[in-house]
């Protein structure tokens, strides 16, 4: 993926006009290890991944400059910080998913973290994008929902999702993020995410928890426009190959 000449959004604008569906490898800079890194960098050129996400709830061990750097340097892919906090930023990354955690009620990270760094980001070269981050239960306690201390959407309430992603459209959010969070047991449900989709007209990103092609398949028949693999790539970063194949398939069986 080339990032189109008007920016990031404008591509996945573009994209989703034409039924075209994208897909993103999530970092996590505490976790990487270098080895595996090249070997997933590679695979990633090879296989046509759309998008690297970067970012975790943590970040601790000051990694983000220079991962960013590195990555860089081995491939095009264009990168997209996904922050945990006000504190994960890098002027060295191509875009940054300006979040908003509109499922929970902390006013932290609903502006009070955006109003910090926003000086920062005026400033800075890096595309900003609005988004809507909308945490919805996975089955077990992610980092995510511990760190934001907020409660996700139960996974069973379409109607809470549809409203809290109507809401974040209205109050002009340029794109939805469903996260069932890193390492989710239970990942978004189909059934939410064409609820959701059908309710929204900007693009709809979904994360968590996804670990099969499979599933990768049907959250995009059910109407996602971007997903988000993480921690199974982390593991395996061979599935690239799969969960790549999964998205083109989905635009040759659409054609078909
Ligand atoms: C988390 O959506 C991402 O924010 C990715 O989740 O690591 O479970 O794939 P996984």
């Amino acid at each position: 993926m080339i990032i189109n000449e008007k920016g990031i959004y404008a591509g996945l604008l573009e994209a989703k006009q034409r039924g075209e569906k994208r897909l993103a490898i999530l970092f996590d800079p505490d976790k990487l290890r270098l080895k595996k890194m090249e070997q997933t960098l590679d695979l990633a050129v090879e296989c046509g991944v759309d998008y690297f996400f970067i970012g975790g709830s943590l970040v601790v061990n000051n990694m983000l400059d220079s991962l960013l750097t590195q990555i860089r340097q081995r491939c095009p892919i264009p990168l997209v910080l996904f922050p945990g906090n006000s504190f994960q930023l890098s002027y060295r990354a191509d875009a940054i998913l300006f979040l908003s955690l509109i499922s929970g009620r902390n006013p932290e990270l609903l502006i009070g973290q955006h109003v910090i760094s926003a000086p920062f980001l005026k400033m800075s070269p890096l595309e900003i994008i609005s988004t809507g981050y909308i945490l919805v239960d996975g089955g077990v306690m992610t980092s995510v929902q511990y760190m934001s201390n907020t409660y996700p959407i139960p996974a069973n309430k379409d109607d809470i999702a549809v409203c809290t992603a109507l809401a974040g459209e209205l109050l002009g959010l340029k794109m939805m993020y469903l996260d069932a969070g890193s390492g989710a047991k239970t990942p978004v449900s189909e059934s939410m995410i064409e609820s959701v989709s059908g309710a929204i007209s900007v693009p709809l990103i979904i994360g968590g928890g996804i670990r099969t092609p499979e599933k990768v398949a049907a959250n995009l028949r059910a109407g996602a426009d971007l997903i988000v693999v993480g921690n199974t790539v982390e593991q395996d970063p061979g599935v690239i190959r799969e969960m790549t194949a999964a998205v083109k398939d989905h635009h040759t069986i659409k054609i078909v």
